[in-house]
């Protein structure tokens, strides 16, 4: 009988013997191996935390201790592990178990999570609170050495190790040397200065040679450095770091020994202030295709167990990211001032070829999407015409950074935006569905929508030529197939393209939407309703003139995009008609409710949020109906 059966919770769990535990990690492996197999998700970064979820849910009692995972993406052992076990092969599926951490699912998840190194700053709020409410709990952040890169993880340091040094907080650094590609920045080569205990031997010897052969003073300092084995250890390990934010600093510990780690959580535990507990694990650990290619089973899709080989059927259409990312070199081979940043994700970006052919002006900066964009500006102030390749969801971090440093100035800073609408099986926390309204708002931004690989392509020859701050979001997933044009021709700012003509139903559609736009104008004329439908491409510049002289003809109009419905594309062409004057015409929006939308396959959430082709027939026949 296998082990993991019988583990429902981790009072289960806490009644096998330290013995038993490494047999419970390889069963847990093999189910993680075997259900992500079939479901896809973040299988080494999960791989890499088995241990780490084991041994804290043995040494601590959640979910009255407060455990948090950062991105969440790591997860998988925690869930099966807190009975979930059960649930666990609807991973990511729809109605099914989420692929990060989600307060609703279960009360051993303390927080929300998916995007990164938020976990800190959450955990020290935590803590606060528990100590306010006088209630005794430890709370426990765990967070990848990738997530150090983020500014926030630092603000929660910061504040952690001043006012609130009583407080019971345990950060478990757990370094894999990896964000989703190879970490980047000065941190991760000083998390590596890991010491052995030879070297520290030698490095003490050393220094205390150094210290004895100063005139005078060499051997009271000496004597001191002895006696002060831990500001020793500052000196020559990571802990030199946190040990300034005033945290109490442990390890580097191996994150697959368990009865290492166990013995180690269990001494740490009653510290009484906060502790930073520094783990170093493998990404991939016990499946060898994914220690082998860790960046490509960071997030992957189906696959074959006994080969690793990638079972999703081969798409011969390229993604709009592939032509994003090829696009771009073609245009870097011609224009050097032509530069491109990424936050941490080159390959999710399409990025990874330019940085392997333009090294100098290719920009890894990590998870510090603010950063970057703020970085892009100092460029932009520079003469180079920086190509800022963010996802959708991720530019959220950047909002002021887009305000303040780059439209109040109309800094020429392009926004390449990735995974605009919905994303999938990553659900609420990394849909796309909010950058139409959020840029929207700010003055000197032109944001464009490609309909096909071929608008993509000249949104971007646009963007190069434009002098401001300019952005073209364009969705996840394969593109649509079309020949591609050349030469590239830029776009004329501001004017959409009249597809289709018709006289009852006006579309006007913005994005992967016109796609849809037309497979219902079909539909329509089988049903007797002649539809015209309008690429607008731009939502700011709106093309009033097109759209007004339109709408005046054909007063029943339909927007459709695939975004929020409040302030987006739908809302920008309310208010021009409304702003123009314009009485009497019949507006039906499709576009997402004022909700979030949860995980599941793109298809079927378009379909259940009303966004498809079927949903614009709908909204069609409502209109007939009604005039
Ligand atoms: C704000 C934000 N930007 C980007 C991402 C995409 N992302 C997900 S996991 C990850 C790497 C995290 O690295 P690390 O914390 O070291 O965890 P590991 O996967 O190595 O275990 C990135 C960049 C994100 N989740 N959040």
């Amino acid at each position: 009988m296998s082990l993991l059966e019988n583990i429902n919770s981790p009072a289960d769990l806490k009644k096998l013997s330290r013995k038993e535990l490494p047999a419970l990690a390889e069963e847990i492996r093999h189910t993680i191996v075997e259900v992500v197999s079939r479901t896809g998700g973040h299988l080494a970064s999960s791989l890499g935390a088995v241990e780490l979820a084991i041994a804290i849910h043995y040494v601590f009692d959640t979910p009255h201790d407060k455990l948090i995972w950062d991105v969440g993406h790591q997860a998988y052992a925690h869930k099966i592990l807190t009975g979930r076990r059960d649930q666990f092969h609807s991973l990511r599926q729809h109605q099914g178990i989420a692929g990060f951490t989600r307060i609703g699912e279960s009360p051993y998840d303390t927080l929300s999570t998916g995007h990164s190194s938020t976990s800190i700053s959450a955990s020290l709020g935590v803590a606060h609170a528990k100590f306010l409410k006088k209630e005794n709990s430890k709370v426990i952040a765990v967070i990848g050495d990738g997530s150090m890169t983020a500014g926030i993880a630092y603000e929660g340091l910061n504040q952690a190790g001043d006012k609130f040094k009583d407080r019971e907080l345990i950060v478990i650094l757990n370094d894999n040397d990896m964000s989703i590609s190879r970490n980047v920045g000065a941190l991760s080569s000083f998390l590596s200065r890991t010491f052995s205990g030879k070297r520290i031997q030698e490095a003490r010897k050393d220094l205390g040679d150094f210290l004895k052969s100063l005139p005078k003073i060499g051997d009271d300092m000496y004597q001191l450095a002895k006696r002060t084995e831990e500001s020793f250890k500052a000196f020559t390990t990571p802990g030199m770091l946190f040990e300034a934010f005033n945290f109490e600093y442990f390890g580097p510990i191996n994150g697959h020994k368990l009865n290492h780690l166990i013995d180690i959580l269990n001494n740490i535990k009653h510290l009484k202030e906060p502790v930073l507990l520094h783990v170093t694990t493998q990404k991939g650990k016990g499946y060898a295709p994914a220690e082998e290619n860790p960046v490509y089973f960071h997030g992957c899709g189906c696959f074959d167990v006994e080969t690793g080989k990638c079972l999703d059927p081969k798409n011969p259409v390229p993604t709009y990211t592939d032509v994003f990312g090829r696009t771009l070199i073609e245009m870097a081979e011609k224009d050097e001032r032509i530069v491109a940043v990424t936050a941490a994700m080159p390959e999710g970006t399409g990025l990874a070829k330019f940085a392997e052919i333009f090294p100098d002006r290719f920009f890894d900066v990590g998870i510090a999407e603010q950063h970057g964009v703020t970085f892009a500006a100092g460029m932009a102030t520079e003469g180079l015409k920086p190509v800022v390749a963010i996802y959708s969801t991720f530019l959220q971090r950047a909002y002021d950074q887009v305000l303040h440093d780059v439209c109040i100035d109309r800094l020429p800073v392009i926004f390449a935006i990735d995974r605009g609408g919905i994303v999938g099986e990553d659900g609420s926390t990394h849909h796309g569905l909010f950058d139409l309204s959020y840029l929207r708002s700010l003055p000197n931004m032109v944001i464009m929508a490609p309909a096909d690989e071929n608008d993509l392509r000249s949104m971007l020859a646009t963007a190069l030529l434009h002098d401001g701050p300019i952005a073209f979001r364009y969705p996840r997933g394969s593109a649509t197939g079309v020949p591609l044009h050349e030469p590239v021709e830029p776009l004329p700012l501001g004017q959409g393209k009249v597809l289709k003509e018709g006289d009852d139903i006006l579309i006007l559609a913005i994005g992967r939407s016109v796609g849809d736009a037309l497979e219902a104008r079909n539909t329509l004329k089988n049903k007797g309703i002649s539809a015209t439908v309008v690429n607008c491409r731009f939502v700011k510049p709106l093309d009033l003139d097109l759209i007004c002289t339109l709408a005046k003809k054909i007063p029943r109009v339909i927007t459709v995009e695939e975004n929020v419905r409040s302030g987006g594309f739908g809302s920008a062409v309310l208010e021009a008609f409304s702003d123009a004057g314009l009485n009497g015409i019949r507006v039906e929006r499709i576009g997402i409710a004022d909700t979030f939308v949860e995980h599941g396959p793109q298809q079927l959430l378009r379909s259940l949020y009303g966004i498809d082709a079927p949903a614009i027939v709908k909204a069609a026949g409502r209109l007939m109906r009604a005039t």
